[in-house]
């Protein structure tokens, strides 16, 4: 069989760790795409990351270019293009450069892979798919946004250091728009099956300690901006791009928190949003919809609306130029 083709538009920090990772667990070749001022990045870390496969001992092949051309027959295509969060910024203040950012990338890959699985990972990222989806005309089930999967890895990972058990022991259930507005589900956590409820039921933590996790994991853009103080996060982002490619790719049907078009599910229609779904060859074969409590409706609504306040900006922004 031959080797699949995976396009990394942008090749910054998310873009190189994108890089690195699908080589890692030989996903195909990789080619990194950026502006022609940076061909030379994205050409470096395809040669400094081809030069690390030796020692690691994985076989993918590596290419940097800014010509779209080059990204012909494309299986995934993973956007980072644009510019990340600086401190004191919020996600939305991006819409004015990476909506015209975008516009050009759609282009590209509607012309010269038209037939990827499409991961976009750009910020604010509700707006951005949504964006993307429009302007490429790409199918709805084949254009997604990584948002998520991350969420619930830092809600994962906060709750694991609370109870001291194993990452891979935990799952955690994050709804709504990857804004501040984000919905953390406790009841769908676990540890090993055991909802959260039942788990401060049992003395494990206390609501306290939990309503302060569900607030870190709201806030955890920013503690990560607030530290590096030069950009955003890129490891996790990275990482959980890769899963929703590899279930895609491996046609492994994983249940994944994604930004997905809604026709009505939940009671939007037309807009991304993140909500469950099952990832599979098709792109996203199912959007699982679950039973919100009273609560959890309210607080989806709201993020709902923030998501669709930005998407009305980002519209009057690209009308614009
Ligand atoms: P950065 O390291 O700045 O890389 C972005 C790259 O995009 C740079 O190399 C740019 O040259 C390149 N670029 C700019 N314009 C274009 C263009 N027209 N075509 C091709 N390439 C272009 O940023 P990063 O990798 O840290 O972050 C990338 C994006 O991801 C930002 O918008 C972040 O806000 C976003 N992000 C999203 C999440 C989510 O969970 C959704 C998490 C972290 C970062």
């Amino acid at each position: 069989m031959a080797r699949k083709k995976i396009a990394l538009i942008g090749a910054g920090q998310i873009g190189g760790t994108l890089a690195l990772l699908a080589g890692q667990k030989e996903l195909g070749d990789i080619i990194l795409l950026d502006i022609p001022d940076f061909a030379g990045v994205a050409k470096g870390k395809a040669l400094d990351i081809a030069e690390l496969s030796p020692v690691a001992g994985f076989d993918a092949g590596y290419s940097g270019t800014s010509d779209y051309a080059d990204i012909a027959g494309a299986d995934v295509v993973i956007i980072t293009a644009g510019v990340p969060r600086k401190p004191g910024m919020s996600r939305d203040d991006l819409v004015g450069i990476n909506a015209k950012v975008i516009k050009a990338v759609a282009a590209g890959v509607k012309e010269h892979a038209p037939n990827a699985f499409v991961i976009v990972i750009t910020n604010p990222l509700d707006a951005m798919v949504g964006l993307f989806q429009q302007v490429s005309g790409l199918p709805a089930e084949k254009v997604v946004g990584m948002a998520g999967v991350l969420d619930s890895a830092r809600f994962r990972w906060f709750l694991a250091e609370e109870f001291g058990v194993s990452v891979e022991d935990v799952t955690a259930f994050v709804l709504g728009g990857h804004g501040d507005t984000m919905v953390p589900s406790v009841r769908y956590s676990t540890v090993a099956g055991i909802p959260l409820p039942d788990l401060v039921k049992m003395g494990w933590t206390t609501q306290e300690k939990l309503d302060k996790i569900v607030q870190r994991t709201r806030d955890g853009g920013a503690e990560i901006v607030g530290l590096l103080k030069t950009g955003s996060a890129f490891y996790a982002p990275a990482a959980s791009a890769i899963a929703m490619a590899e279930s895609y790719l491996k046609d492994k049907k994983r249940v994944l928190p994604v930004a997905a078009k809604l026709s009505g599910e939940y009671g939007v229609d037309g807009l991304y949003i993140g909500v469950p779904t099952i990832i599979g060859a098709k792109g996203v074969e199912k959007i699982i919809q679950i039973d919100l409590s009273d609560e959890e409706k309210a607080n989806f609504d709201k993020s709902v609306d923030a998501v669709k306040t930005l998407v009305d900006v980002t519209a009057k922004v690209s009308a614009e130029g």
